[in-house]
C-alpha cells in the first residue's frame, strides 16, 4: 500500500505569540553561499574570457552547456527567420506583452529636460541620454525564460540604445531559444551571445573579437552570474555599471477575510516554483482556523498537481505563515522584509498602497495574481531580492539612461552667484577655483564692458 505523500505545508507563527527575534529568524531568506568559494571558481574564467577572447567562451559553452557544436560564440543580427519558428499563440502573446512592457516604459519618458532658475541668471537643468551599449543577460537553467528577454530589451528599445545585446546559454544542439531570438529580433538586438555565466558577463563587460563591449549589464541570474556582475563592475579595466544585484524569486501575500484561498494559494506557488531557494511568506490578517486551513489545504492541493512539485517542496519548507491582527501590523512586517513582490489581498487594497514603503513591486486586489507582471501586464519584473528593496528599484526606463545636467549664468547671473562659490573656495583654499569666477567679476567691472 502507498503511503499519502508528506503534506505540502508552511510552518505557522503566530506574531503575538512569539518573540520578535523568533519572527525575525523564521523571516530569514535561505542563506547564498558564500562569495568566496562563488570567487574562487569564477575570476579565472573571467581572466580566461579576458585574455583568450572568442576561443575561451566557446570553450566554455563546450563544456558547461554541452553545446559542442558551436563554432561561434556570437549570433549578429539579423536573425534568420527559421531560428524564431513559433506557434502563432506564442507570437501573439509574446506581441502583447511586449506592447504592455512598451507603453508602460515609454510613458516613464522625460518629455522635456527638466529646468530650475535657481537664482535670477543661474539656470540648471537636467536632461537624459540613452546608454550607448547594454548586455541584457537572460537566465537558462530550469525554465526558458522570454519573459525577462523581453523586461530587458524592450525599455533598452525604449531608452534608445544603440546597441542591444542578448546573451543567453545555449541548448545542447547549439541553438537559443526561438522565443528569445523572436525578441531579440523585435527590440531590434544587434547580437545574441551563445553563451552563459560568468564566461557571458565577461565577454560582454571586457568585448572579444566577435562579442561588442557593453557600457551595463543588466539581467537576473545564478550566483556564478551575480557575482561575475559584481567582479567586473568592481574592475576599472572593464569600466562597466551593472543593475541590482538578484537573488531569488520571493513573494509576501497579505490576505484578510476577503481573501479566497484558492487564489491566495495559487500566488504563493507561482513564486515558490521558480527554485527550492526561493521563499513565499503569507501574512494573514485576523483569519480563523478555518479560513487558514482551507489557505493550507488548496496549498496543498495545488501543489500536487504543479509539473514542479519538488521545487515546491523545497521552496515551500522555507517558507511561513505569520497571523498578526491589523492591517497595520501586517504592513509593518512586509516593510521590514521588503518583499521583491508583494500582493494585497485585503479589502480596500488600493487604499493600503499609502503604507507600502520596501517593496520591488506591488499587486494590488483579488484580480491581480503576480504573474501578471511576470509577463504581460506592463511592470518589469526584474526586480530587487533578499531584502534590497529597501534601497534598489526594479529595472526600470530610467536603468537605460544617464542624467546630465547642465547650468548656465547669464552675466547677471554670475554677479548674484560669485561671493558664495569665492567664499567657499576661499575655505576650501583652492585658489584657482576662486579667480575663475573673480577674473570675469573683475572683467565685467571695467568702465567699457557690455555684455
Ligand atoms: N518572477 C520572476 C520572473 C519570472 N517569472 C519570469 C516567470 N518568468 C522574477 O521575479
Ligand atoms: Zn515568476
Amino acid at each position: 500500500q502507498e503511503t499519502a505523500p508528506e503534506k505540502i505545508t508552511m510552518r505557522r507563527f503566530d506574531a503575538s505569540k512569539v518573540s520578535t527575534e523568533e519572527l525575525d529568524a523564521a523571516l530569514k531568506r535561505p542563506a547564498q553561499k558564500s562569495s568566496d568559494a562563488i570567487y574562487k571558481i569564477i575570476v579565472p574564467i573571467i581572466e580566461d574570457v579576458r585574455k583568450n577572447g572568442d576561443k575561451a567562451v566557446l570553450s566554455y559553452t563546450h563544456k558547461f552547456e554541452k553545446a559542442t557544436s558551436l563554432t561561434s560564440p556570437v549570433l549578429k543580427a539579423p536573425f534568420p527567420k527559421e531560428l524564431m519558428q513559433l506557434p502563432e499563440e506564442t507570437i501573439a502573446a509574446i506581441d502583447v506583452s511586449f506592447e504592455n512592457i512598451r507603453k508602460f516604459h515609454a510613458a516613464q519618458k522625460e518629455e522635456k529636460p527638466l529646468q530650475v532658475e535657481t537664482m535670477p541668471g543661474v539656470v540648471c537643468s537636467r536632461f537624459s541620454r540613452p546608454i550607448e551599449a547594454v548586455g541584457c543577460y537572460i537566465p537558462g537553467g530550469t525554465a526558458v525564460l522570454p519573459s525577462t528577454a523581453l523586461m530587458l530589451g524592450v525599455p533598452a528599445m525604449v531608452a534608445g540604445c544603440k546597441k542591444i545585446v542578448f546573451a543567453s546559454p545555449p541548448r545542447a544542439d547549439g541553438t537559443i531559444t526561438p522565443e528569445i531570438v523572436y525578441v531579440a529580433h523585435k527590440v531590434g538586438a544587434e547580437s545574441i551571445v551563445l553563451a552563459g555565466g560568468a564566461q557571458a558577463v565577461a565577454a560582454m563587460a571586457y568585448g572579444t573579437e566577435s562579442i561588442t563591449k557593453v557600457d551595463k549589464i543588466l539581467g537576473p541570474g545564478n550566483q556564478f552570474v551575480t557575482a561575475a556582475k559584481m567582479f567586473v563592475s568592481n574592475d576599472t579595466n572593464a569600466a562597466v555599471g551593472i543593475d541590482m544585484p538578484a537573488g531569488p524569486s520571493e513573494v509576501l501575500v497579505i490576505a484578510d477575510k476577503d481573501a479566497n484561498p484558492a487564489f491566495v494559494a495559487s500566488d504563493l506557488l507561482s513564486q515558490a516554483e521558480h527554485g527550492v531557494d526561493s521563499q513565499v511568506i503569507l501574512i494573514a490578517i485576523d483569519l480563523d482556523e478555518e479560513h487558514l486551513q482551507a489557505i493550507e489545504n488548496e496549498l496543498h492541493r495545488q501543489a500536487m498537481e504543479l509539473p514542479r512539485v519538488q521545487i515546491v517542496r523545497g521552496s515551500i519548507a522555507h517558507s511561513i505563515t505569520v497571523q498578526v491582527k491589523t492591517v497595520e501590523e501586517a504592513m509593518e512586517l512586509s516593510n521590514k522584509y521588503a518583499p521583491e513582490h508583494l500582493i494585497l489581498q485585503i479589502k480596500d487594497a488600493e487604499k493600503v498602497v499609502d503604507l507600502v514603503m520596501n517593496a520591488g513591486s506591488v499587486f494590488i486586489g483579488a484580480w491581480t495574481p503576480e504573474s501578471v507582471g511576470d509577463y504581460s501586464a506592463g511592470v518589469n519584473h526584474s526586480l530587487p531580492t533578499y531584502g534590497f528593496a529597501k534601497q534598489y528599484s526594479g529595472v526600470n526606463l530610467a536603468s537605460f539612461v544617464k542624467h546630465i545636467t547642465s547650468s548656465n549664468l547669464t552675466a547677471e547671473g554670475l554677479k548674484n552667484v560669485g561671493q558664495a562659490v569665492m567664499q567657499l573656495a576661499k575655505v576650501e583654499e583652492l585658489e584657482a577655483h576662486r579667480r575663475a569666477v573673480s577674473i570675469r567679476l573683475e572683467h565685467m567691472s571695467k568702465s567699457n564692458w557690455k555684455e
